[in-house]
């Protein structure tokens, strides 16, 4: 029996870069979970009898909210669910799930790079029948429904079972636990020469993988020691936790320090990779040479036709507005697009739906392609190695290849975090406010030459995104980007991009934060940034 809950609405249920995102004590409120996934189903038309899929990172509140949206989506009239053994789908792997049994569209319960655990974050997600992030229009649909909502739908049923694959019904609605690996695992066959990178891997090349007790854990085991016979040990950390081994899961140098001090040592590995919570980002770092994700999306996309999956060359290439521009000059080589998107996945699903860009990739670590409509971290890792199995030259050699042939975009963002909201605000407003009379005004970096609050016109469907963080460009091709972060949960996070141009024949060898020192100042000079926030200097340099 269908029952009808009445409840009252929640004014704090704004999806932000990536889904709705908040501490758990938030989901734990009553009504809260059920409130927004209601308001999804609302947003949406012509689902009945249809699939959904769901799945999340295995975080803390993981399972309990599964079980909620399998009554929900009962009682709202889904044919059926595809949900993955455990509750678990990394976001790449929802993503294709979505596209390959035909979906409607699918929930992804996860706060991906944000800890977890009963005091840490959670979120919920919905892609729609591509397989990616549900674009503005949507979330704001959803947004505005969270905000009148007057009840939701529910059924009165005992909890699923999720650790057995097959099939059983719920109130009408099937329910069919999937194995969360198998048809991903089989995609990745598809696009990459597994028999080259399993002759790479034999012949003495030592390689680490760093799941961070996050959902990558079971994907990478099957796949880089069962498929591919790494040696049992490549992967660490590879058992996913409620609470991530109380780490924050974010592939970063500061999170991920151990995977890089282990490839800094002297004897230690030839090549290094992390992944974040869900499963999206990926973070590559080679023998004695961390790749920055900006250098690693314009190195994968000049090499990619290494690869069976991508041997028809590329149609285009699409980046984030603050990721650096070394991917346009592989573009411009290559006689292909090159998109600038506002920050965000939902972003490139229009330009993959209308294959115009085949592979996008942003500055925080992700990666992707058409092969599914979400960044993916194992994925980056598979097209790293089969390059390096076709190439088999260090990582370091063809980091300088590549900069010896494009030029180097020195890069580095520097993150505020938990800043007073309104102390955070006040710092756009200003800069927001000083746009106009920047071009000309000198600063350490050199002249400004233009400055704008980025806005983006959709080239499929000619939506507009405006206010999508304040550009600042100098004179000699250098950026400054400020932003406010879209996925944070205390208080507000300033993300203040730098990146410098060195041209082919320059100083490619220089120490990156020597290199950016003048655009650190002009950044202080133009934002101020002490004054503002109160901080000496940034919670984390990547
Ligand atoms: C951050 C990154 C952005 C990424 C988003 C989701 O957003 O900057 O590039 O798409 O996280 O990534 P923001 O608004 O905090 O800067 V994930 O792996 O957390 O889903
Ligand atoms: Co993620």
């Amino acid at each position: 029996m269908i029952l009808t809950v009445n409840t009252t609405p929640f004014t704090d249920q704004k999806p932000g870069t990536s889904g709705l995102r908040k501490k758990v004590k938030v989901f734990q409120q009553p009504r809260y979970a059920e409130n927004f996934i209601q308001s999804v189903f609302d947003s949406l038309d012509g689902f009945a009898g249809q699939t959904l899929v769901l799945g999340g990172d295995g975080r803390f509140l993981n399972r309990e909210v599964i079980q909620v949206a399998l009554r929900m989506a009962a009682a709202n009239g889904f044919g059926r669910v595809l949900v993955g053994q455990g509750g678990i789908l990394s976001t790449p792997a929802a993503s294709n799930v979505i596209r390959q049994y035909g979906a409607f569209g699918g929930l992804v319960l996860s706060a991906s790079h944000n800890p977890g655990g009963p005091d840490e974050d959670f979120g919920i997600k919905y892609n729609i029948a591509n397989g990616g992030p549900a674009p503005e229009a949507v979330t704001e649909a959803i947004y505005a429904n969270t905000l009148q909502i007057a009840s939701y739908k529910t059924i009165e049923a005992p909890d699923v079972d999720l650790d057995t694959v097959g099939t059983t019904d719920l109130a009408g609605m099937t329910v069919q636990v999937i194995d969360p690996v198998a048809d991903y695992a089989a995609l990745m066959e598809t696009l990459f020469d597994f028999a080259a990178i399993r002759d790479l891997l034999a012949s003495g090349f030592v390689m680490q993988f760093d799941a961070m007790s996050a959902v990558t854990g079971p994907y990478a085991t099957e796949i880089f020691e069962r498929r591919l016979g790494a040696p049992a040990g490549t992967v660490r950390n590879g058992v996913p936790l409620p609470d991530f081994g109380h780490h924050h899961p974010d592939p970063n140098l500061v999170h991920a320090r151990d995977l890089y001090d282990a490839l800094m040592a002297p004897d230690g590995p030839d090549f290094g990779a992390a992944s974040d919570g869900d499963g999206d980002r990926n973070l590559i770092i080679g023998k004695h040479c961390y790749v920055t994700p900006s250098d690693s999306l314009a190195v994968l996309a000049a090499n990619a036709h290494l690869a069976p999956g991508y041997a028809r060359g590329l149609a285009g290439i699409a980046r984030s507005m603050p990721t650096s521009g070394a991917a346009d000059r592989v573009a411009a080589a290559l006689g292909i697009p090159l998109f600038e998107t506002p920050t965000g996945w939902k972003f490139f699903g229009n330009l993959l739906d209308a294959s115009l860009a085949t592979i996008c990739g942003e500055e925080s670590a992700g990666t992707g392609s058409d092969h599914v409509r979400e960044k993916d971290g194992i994925w980056a890792v598979l097209l790293w190695l089969n390059v390096l199995a076709a190439r088999r030259q260090p990582v370091a050699t063809i980091m300088a290849e590549h900069w010896a042939r494009y030029g180097r975009n020195y890069y580095a963002r520097h993150d505020y975090e938990a800043i007073e909201t309104a102390r955070a605000d006040a710092l756009m407003a200003r800069l927001r406010g000083s746009l106009e009379a920047l071009p000309g005004t000198q600063t350490a970096a050199g002249t400004v030459s233009m400055a704008d609050d980025f806005s983006y016109t959709d080239p499929t469907d000619g939506s507009i995104s405006a206010r999508q963080g304040v550009r600042i460009l100098f004179a000699d091709g250098s950026r400054i980007v400020f932003r406010l972060s879209g996925t944070g949960t205390e208080g507000a996070t300033l993300r203040v991009y730098l990146e410098r141009y060195e041209p082919a024949d320059g100083d490619l060898g220089q120490e990156t934060a020597a290199a950016l020192a003048p655009l650190i100042a002009a950044a202080e000079e133009l934002a101020q940034i002490v004054a503002h926030t109160g901080m000496a200097e940034p919670s984390v340099i990547t």
